[in-house]
């Protein structure tokens, strides 16, 4: 039985600043959430949004308000063993709100995992790939220090897939950004970008044209995340693959885009989906479809990125590889033992559920009294 549910807000600052088109992160706050069950075993799960209200429609208030009010209510005292049925009722009760129902829904399935002794990957059909490659966020607003930083991450063979950060400033000096990193770091270097939203369709079919000619690797939401039929003409424009991730909030959005061809590569998030079963949902419509693969990021902490990790270790094609990075972007560590990266990889946990454990004295300094 679920006894009890608490959830968690953990404001813990930034290595530097990140700068996307949409806000500068110099803080991440983490909502965790623990539940407890009847017999003794506890789950953890995780939500994180980007610049609060800035990227999505769900802030970190919000998510705890609405568990603490309207969801754990719901759950307390239903089968803890039965975690879809439990979802059902969360999912019939609450419109929207899906950042929210993913922390509940990987906490109930961290702890029916534990309690059967698998790790969580093995409720969700079952791992293909222990260690995952993980791309690192260029993000510090300077050519420079952007390409510093990805010398040093290639030194310690952390990660050889970096992502640009565009389109708070004019196509041209975007371009002329991207370009400069691109040259320095090489041909062997994979350099993406991700607009989020930021260019109108013409503005990316400049910008698009000028990136794919300096060899740029991937293109991720260039435009509104509404406009699926512009997507759909720049996908079929370019040669470079254009990647859906804004505009993903859930199977149907995938289904849709997958239909109208809008996308050459789904970027799957577990929260903007509404949690691990939803997208899982919108890996199986990728791969039916033929639409490529990638595993994204809400820059969790430790809890949400090992849950995307047991998720995209379950994706037979993950072509595109994941930037499951969040942790390494925070000052702070959450977990008792560090998720670990090595060789350009992010090793998979292999203990039961999560496999990973949270250090609740570090968390109880963090927490937001
Ligand atoms: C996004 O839009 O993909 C993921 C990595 C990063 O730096 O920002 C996020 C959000
Ligand atoms: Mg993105």
């Amino acid at each position: 039985m679920i006894k009890s549910i608490e959830t968690i807000l953990a404001d813990v600052p930034t290595i530097r600043p990140h700068k996307l088109s949409v806000t500068t992160m110099n803080t991440q706050t983490l909502v965790l959430v623990r539940v407890r069950c009847d017999d003794g075993v506890e789950g953890w799960g995780e939500a994180t949004t980007i610049g609060g209200l800035n990227y999505g429609e769900e802030s970190p208030e919000s998510i705890k308000t609405n568990i603490d009010t309207h969801i754990a209510p719901l759950l307390i005292g239903l089968d803890a063993t039965r975690v879809a049925a439990a979802m059902a009722v969360v999912r019939k009760a609450i419109q929207g709100n899906r950042f929210a129902k993913c922390a509940i829904e990987t906490a109930l399935l961290d702890a029916q995992a534990r309690r059967l002794g698998v790790p969580l990957s093995e409720l969700l059909g079952g791992r293909v790939r222990e260690a995952l490659p993980v791309a690192w966020t260029l993000a510090s607003g300077d050519t420079g220090k952007d390409i510093a930083e990805a010398e040093k991450m290639l030194e310690l063979r952390r990660h050889r897939i970096f992502k640009l950060k565009i389109g708070a400033r004019a196509v041209a000096d975007d371009v002329a950004h991207v370009l400069a990193i691109k040259k320095a770091l090489g041909a062997d270097v994979s350099v993406r970008v991700d607009v989020n939203q930021a260019w109108s369709e013409l503005q990316a079919m400049e910008g698009i044209a000028a990136l794919q000619d300096g060899g740029v690797d991937l293109i991720e939401q260039p435009i509104r995340a509404h406009n699926k039929a512009g997507m759909a003409r720049l996908a079929q424009r370019f040669a470079v693959p254009v990647m859906a991730d804004e505009a993903l909030q859930g199977p149907l959005d995938a289904y849709s885009y997958a239909t109208a061809a809008a996308a050459d590569v789904f970027a799957v998030k577990i929260t903007q989906s509404g949690g691990l079963m939803l997208a899982a949902q919108v890996g199986t419509v990728a791969q039916l479809a033929g639409v490529g693969l990638y595993g994204g990021t809400m820059l969790e902490g430790g809890i949400g990125t090992a849950a995307s990790a047991q998720l995209f270790a379950t994706f037979a094609d993950l072509s595109f590889g994941t930037e499951l990075f969040g942790p390494l972007l925070l000052t702070e560590e959450v977990l008792q033992e560090p998720l670990v990266y090595k060789d350009f990889m992010l090793q998979v946990p292999s203990g039961h559920g999560l496999g990973v454990a949270i250090d609740t004295d570090k968390l109880g300094h963090l927490r937001r009294k």
